[in-house]
């Protein structure tokens, strides 16, 4: 029988982008709702490490299952790093993707193309019996710039004012290949799937 794998995230985006990057792989791949999972575990970390960390351990523990979770975020250059851990909250909890996509392009209008550097970063955690002391880590970086405007219409958060210059589009105009081939979260899960492919 397949053992099961826990995606621990509540980010429906991410969702869909683990799911289909674990195509292929021996894993029953389920979601906390199908594990009825219904704890909400916090991000008191002041480091992607340390919340990825906090979110596989606390849900592995309830679920009792091989889990993976991922913390990641964006970091501005010229915002000192911001919104960088608090990028699911930046501005507040009742904002919207689309409102803290403006207020990025509100705190960046009078920064210039040259000093709009940014990156994505993702750390992955899998934790669970069957790995190596109990706990594989894995980060994934992809360097960009902040658009001026919001472009396209795929992927999810502050995709759309993502800017890759080799690319010369946001990874909202990317197709989800093409995203998953470039991203962060793309490359820490290139670099896990050792870890993975091992276990099963
Ligand atoms: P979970 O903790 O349940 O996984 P979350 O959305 O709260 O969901 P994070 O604390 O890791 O997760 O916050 C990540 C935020 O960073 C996410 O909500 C987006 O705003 C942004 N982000 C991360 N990866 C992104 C990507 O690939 N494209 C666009 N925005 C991304």
């Amino acid at each position: 029988m397949a053992k099961t794998l826990l995606i621990a995230t509540r980010n429906k985006g991410k969702v869909r982008e683990f799911e289909r990057m674990l195509i292929g792989v021996s894993f029953e791949v389920v979601g906390l709702d199908d594990l009825g999972i219904d704890i909400e575990v916090e991000e008191t970390g002041s480091t992607f490490e340390e919340n990825a960390v906090l979110k596989a351990k606390a849900y592995g523990e309830a679920a009792g299952v091989l889990t993976l979770a991922d913390d990641s975020g964006l970091v501005v250059d010229a915002l000192g790093g911001e919104p960088g851990v608090l990028s699911a909250r930046y501005g507040g909890e009742g904002l919207t993707d689309d409102d803290r996509v403006q207020l990025v392009l509100q705190k960046l209008n009078r920064t210039s193309g040259w000093n709009r550097q940014a990156r994505f970063i993702a750390v992955l955690a899998l934790v669970g019996n069957e790995v190596p002391n109990g706990l594989v880590i894995s980060r994934g970086v992809v360097e960009g710039a902040i658009a001026h405007e919001p472009i396209g219409n795929n992927g999810f958060g502050y995709d759309p004012i993502f800017w890759i210059t080799s690319h010369t589009k946001t990874t909202a105009q990317m197709s989800a290949e093409e995203k998953d081939s470039v991203s962060h979260r793309g490359i820490a899960m290139q670099s896990l799937m050792g870890s993975l492919t091992s276990i099963y």
